[in-house]
C-alpha cells in the first residue's frame, strides 16, 4: 500500500473532512466523508481527536462513488456502463454489497459461502461444484478469477488467485496459504468469483479492467439511473504508526462510523506460531507502536478485512461502546510480533527440538506486543463475512488484554480465540456469546491453543519434559488468563474449547449452554462454579500430574473422556454435581468427533483414538504418527467402556496420518 503521511492540514485537499481550527481535532461533517487516502497519524499527531457529529451520522468512507455513470442494458438483465478504474475489490449499490459474479450463487437462507448450510458437508452434487471441468472450460478469462474453499476438516478457510485452466479444465492456482494448517479445498463448499461468464443473477457484478466496463445485474426495483453506486479500493482508512521508542499517544476516535474499506483474504499469509491461524495484519483502522489511544462510540460497518488491528507494541489502548456489523475478516485483532517470542515455532508440523530452545527464560523476549488493553460495552455481529478462519475478537503474543462485557452473534468460527500462551494475563468477563462457529466445525465459541515453546504433538514426551521441570508450560503463558460470568453457545463444537496445550486457565461462573467445556492437553486449568445443564466436560488427552482442579460445576451428564493419563492424586475433581449420572457418556451430538474410550493396537503400539458415535456409524478415528505403515486387518480395536454403543464387529478403522492423509480399511 503506498502509504504518504498527510499533516492535519493536508486532510482537507485530500478528502472531505473539515478540520476545525483547533490543532488536533480532526472534526468530521455528519455524512459521508470520502478518503482517498489513508489518514496517516504518526508520534508529532499524538492527542489529536477524529470526532465525528454526536448523533453518530459522520461517516468515514473508503468507498469511491461512481458518478456519471450512463448504464445501458444488454442481454440477460445485464446492464452495463464505461467505467475508468484500475481495479476494484467491492461494489455497493444503494449501499448493498453485490456479489462479484460468482459460482454457485449465493441464495437466500443459506450460511455457509451464501450457497449451502453445514449440515451439507458431505452432500455432494457436481451441479453446485464450481471446478468441474467442463464449467471451467466456459470461462474465457480464468485468470480474472478467485477461488475459495473450506478447510477439508472445516477448521476455517482459503482463498488461491486463479491464474488460468489447462486444456483438461484444470485450474492454476496461487494462494491456500491463508490457514497455518491447511488442507486440500472442501469437496462441497466452494465457489469461484470474479469470472464473467457467471453474472447471472440479480445483485451480481463484474468488472472487465481491458474494456473499462462495469457490468451490473441489478436487483428488482433498482433504477440503476438513480442508484448510488459505489466501489472499494483503499483497504485502510485510518494508520497511526509510532515506533517502540516513539509511540503515537492518546489518539482518540469518538462518534465516527467507518465503511467501505477493500477484502484483504490474499495477504493473509502471517502464520501465528504453531496455532492453526494466520494473520494480515492490516485493518480499517490499525494501531502500530502506540499508548493510550482509544475508541469510543464508533461503528465498523462493511468492511473487506480487519476492523481494527493492535499491530505489536500498543499500550492501554480502549475500545468501547463501539459496534461492529458485517465484517470481511475479525473485528478487533491484537497480535504481537514474533520476535516478542522466545524460541517461536511456527507450524503445527515444524519439528520440535529442545537443545535449539530456551527452555528457562520466562516471558516475552522485546517490546512488539500489545498489553493491557480493554475492549468493553461493544457489539459484534456477522463478523469473517469473506474469511472464516476470524474471530470478533482475535489475540495472539499479547499480555493481558481484557474483552468486557461484549455482544458477539452470528461468527462462522470462534467468537473470542486466544492463539497461544504467550503471555496471558486475558479477561475474558460478562460476555453474552451465541451462534459461533456456524460455518465451521471442530472448534469453540471460545477457542484457544497453547501450543508454546514447551508443546509437543506427542503427549508422552511433554509429559516427561514437564515431570523434569514443572515450569514449563508456564514459561509462556506467565500469567493466569480468567474467563468469568460468561454466556456462551456454540453451534458445531463445544461452548468453550481449551485445545492443544492450552495451560493456566481460570473458568468461573460461566453458563455453557450448548456443547460443554472441552479442555485437551495442558496444566493448571482451575475450572468451578460453572453450569452446563445440557452438556458436561469433556477432558481430552490429560496428562499425568495436569494439575487441573473442577470443583463445584454442574454438569448435566458424566465426563467425556478421551485418553486421561492424569491419576486420582495429579488433579482436584470434587463438588462437582451431575444432573443425570447414568446418561451413557459417548458423543456430544453437536460435534465432528465424540467421546467415549477406545483403546486401538496394532500388536505393539497403541494409538490415538476417538469414537465412536452413533453419526459415525460406529467408525474409529485412529491418530497415527506420520510414516506409520497399516495393512488391512493389522488393528485391534478395544472398546473399554461398556455404556459405548456396541461397535460392530465389521465396522471401518479409519487412520488419519499425518494431517488430512486419509485411509480407510476394513477391521
Ligand atoms: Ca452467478
Ligand atoms: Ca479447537
Amino acid at each position: 500500500m503506498k502509504r504518504n503521511v498527510l499533516s492535519l492540514a493536508a486532510l482537507a485537499a485530500v478528502c472531505s473532512v473539515y478540520c476545525a481550527c483547533e490543532a488536533r481535532v480532526i472534526a468530521l461533517k455528519p455524512g459521508v466523508n470520502r478518503l482517498i487516502e489513508p489518514i496517516v497519524l504518526g508520534p508529532e499527531d499524538s492527542d489529536t481527536v477524529i470526532r465525528g457529529a454526536p448523533d453518530g451520522s459522520s461517516v468515514l468512507s473508503g468507498a469511491v462513488e461512481l458518478k456519471g455513470l450512463s448504464f445501458t442494458k444488454g442481454e440477460g438483465g445485464v446492464w452495463s456502463a464505461r467505467c475508468e478504474l484500475d481495479g476494484i475489490d467491492q461494489l455497493f449499490v444503494d449501499g448493498t454489497r453485490y456479489d462479484m459474479a460468482r459460482f454457485p450463487n449465493s441464495t437466500e437462507g443459506k450460511n455457509v459461502y451464501g450457497a449451502w448450510t453445514l449440515n451439507e458437508t458431505k452432500n455432494y452434487r457436481p451441479e453446485m461444484d464450481a471446478l468441474l471441468p467442463e464449467r471451467v472450460k466456459s470461462w474465457a478469462h480464468p485468470e480474472t478469477g478467485y477461488f475459495h474453499a473450506m478447510h477439508a476438516s472445516l477448521w476455517g478457510d482459503m482463498h488461491w488467485r486463479i491464474l488460468g485452466a489447462d486444456e483438461k479444465g484444470g485450474l492454476k492456482l496461487l494462494g491456500g496459504w491463508q490457514n497455518n494448517r491447511s488442507s486440500a479445498p472442501h469437496e462441497v463448499f466452494r465457489f469461484v468469483e470474479n469470472i464473467r461468464e457467471e453474472l447471472d443473477q440479480p445483485g451480481e457484478w463484474f468488472y472487465d479492467r481491458e474494456a473499462k466496463r462495469l457490468f451490473v445485474i441489478p436487483k428488482p426495483g433498482t433504477d440503476l439511473s438513480k442508484a448510488v453506486v459505489e466501489s472499494v479500493k483503499l483497504r485502510t482508512l485510518v494508520d497511526i504508526r509510532g515506533s517502540v521508542l516513539r509511540p503515537v499517544r492518546g489518539v482518540r476516535i469518538e462518534n465516527v462510523s467507518f465503511t467501505g474499506a477493500a477484502r484483504t483474504f490474499m495477504e493473509n499469509r502471517e502464520p501465528l506460531l504453531r496455532s492453526d491461524w494466520t494473520l494480515c495484519r492490516e485493518a480499517a483502522v490499525q494501531f502500530s507502536c502506540t499508548e493510550g489511544c482509544s475508541i469510543r462510540k464508533c461503528t465498523f460497518r462493511q468492511l473487506g478485512g480487519n476492523a481494527v488491528i493492535f499491530d505489536g507494541c500498543n499500550k492501554g489502548a480502549e475500545v468501547s461502546e463501539t459496534k461492529f456489523e458485517e465484517i470481511g475478516a475479525s473485528g478487533i485483532v491484537f497480535a504481537g510480533r514474533p520476535d516478542c517470542v522466545r524460541s517461536p515455532m511456527f507450524n503445527y508440523s515444524q519439528k520440535y527440538d529442545p537443545s535449539k530452545m530456551d527452555l528457562s527464560n520466562p516471558g516475552p523476549n522485546s517490546e512488539s506486543y500489545p498489553r493491557d488493553c480493554r475492549v468493553s460495552d461493544c457489539r459484534f455481529v456477522r463478523t469473517g463475512r469473506d474469511e472464516k478462519q476470524t474471530a470478533a475478537v482475535q489475540i495472539a503474543m499479547s499480555a493481558r488484554i481484557s474483552v468486557l462485557r461484549c455482544f458477539i452473534r452470528q461468527t462462522p468460527r470462534a467468537a473470542i480465540n486466544i492463539g497461544d500462551g504467550c503471555f496471558g494475563g486475558h479477561l475474558i468477563e460478562g460476555c453474552d456469546v451465541a451462534e459461533t462457529v456456524l460455518e465451521t466445525g471442530d472448534h469453540g465459541a471460545f477457542n484457544s491453543w497453547g501450543r508454546d515453546r514447551w508443546w509437543q504433538m506427542s503427549m508422552e514426551n511433554f509429559a516427561r519434559a514437564v515431570a523434569e521441570n514443572p515450569e514449563l508450560p508456564f514459561l509462556d503463558a506467565v500469567e493466569p488468563t480468567v474467563i468469568r460470568g460468561n454466556k456462551w453457545r456454540c453451534d458445531h463444537g463445544w461452548d468453550v474449547d481449551l485445545d492443544d496445550g492450552s495451560s493456566n486457565y481460570i473458568i468461573e461462573d460461566n453458563e455453557f449452554l450448548r456443547g460443554g467445556l472441552k479442555l485437551r492437553e495442558g496444566y493448571r486449568r482451575i475450572v468451578r462454579r460453572n453450569r452446563a445443564p445440557i452438556n458436561t466436560l469433556h477432558r481430552h488427552c490429560w496428562p499425568e500430574n495436569c494439575g487441573d482442579v473442577i470443583v463445584s460445576n454442574v454438569f448435566a451428564r458424566p465426563f467425556s473422556d478421551v485418553m486421561v493419563r492424569c491419576r486420582e492424586d495429579g488433579m482436584t475433581i470434587q463438588d462437582n454435581i451431575i444432573l443425570n449420572p447414568a446418561q451413557a457418556q459417548g458423543g456430544n451430538r453437536t460435534m465432528a468427533w465424540g467421546g467415549g474410550r477406545v483403546r486401538v493396537f496394532d500388536g505393539e503400539r497403541e494409538f490415538s483414538a476417538f469414537g465412536v458415535v452413533p453419526e459415525t456409524k460406529g467408525m474409529v478415528v485412529v491418530v497415527a504418527p506420520s510414516g506409520t505403515e497399516f495393512k488391512a486387518g493389522d488393528l485391534l480395536v478395544d472398546v473399554t467402556e461398556k455404556t459405548l454403543p456396541a461397535l460392530p464387529l465389521a465396522s471401518p478403522v479409519r487412520i488419519i496420518r499425518n494431517q488430512g492423509e486419509v485411509t480407510v480399511s476394513p477391521r
